[in-house]
């Protein structure tokens, strides 16, 4: 870690919630995005900072399309931990646990988001049992609820190593 500051990059499958994860913790956030038939989707990257227990910390979303590895590649050199994102109304699927594979086998510090509790259909605990022993904090970036908390738990555990 450069000296306080932190960089962390936010992945998660198409259409997570990623984009608006990093806009709910800054609003001034830029976003590289191109239509598609759901609507706005990343197609290089978003940034984002904000201060967390003195902490600089660098916010950067990958796009969740399979066929951007290689920006996520890019963007994940030199990172200091990782976030994924999950939408907790449909759950862990194949390209989360890929990415999730790919992050461990990196040995990076890691923690899950489970977006979207503030529609009726999520189930963050669903996405709790589906991850064993990892760190699932159910969050909503619509509404902005429970983000900076979730974010400063996180940061907590990067600056305790
Ligand atoms: N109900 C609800 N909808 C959300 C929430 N977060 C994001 N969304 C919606 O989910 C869709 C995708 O959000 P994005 O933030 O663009 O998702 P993304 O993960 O960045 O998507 P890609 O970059 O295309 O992979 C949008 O329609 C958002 O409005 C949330 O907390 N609650
Ligand atoms: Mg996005």
């Amino acid at each position: 870690m450069a000296e306080g500051r932190l960089k962390i990059v936010v992945f998660g499958s198409f259409n997570a919630g990623k984009s608006s994860f990093i806009q709910a913790l800054d609003p001034r956030s830029r976003h590289i995005e191109a239509s598609s038939e759901e609507g706005p989707t990343t197609v290089a990257f978003d940034f984002g900072r904000l201060t967390v227990r003195d902490k600089a910390v660098f916010l950067f979303g990958t796009p969740g399309q399979e066929r951007f590895e290689f920006v996520r590649q890019i963007i994940s050199r030199g990172m200091d931990g990782a976030i994924i994102v999950v939408d907790a109304t449909t759950g862990v699927d194949a390209m989360t646990r890929h990415l999730y594979d790919q992050l461990k086998a990196l040995d990076v510090p890691l923690a899950f988001m489970a977006n979207k509790c503030d529609s009726p259909g999520a189930v963050p605990e669903a996405v709790s049992h589906a991850l064993p022993g990892e760190m699932v904090h159910p969050i909503s970036a619509r509404n902005g609820e429970n983000v900076h908390a979730a974010l400063d738990a996180f940061v907590a555990t990067l600056t305790a190593r």
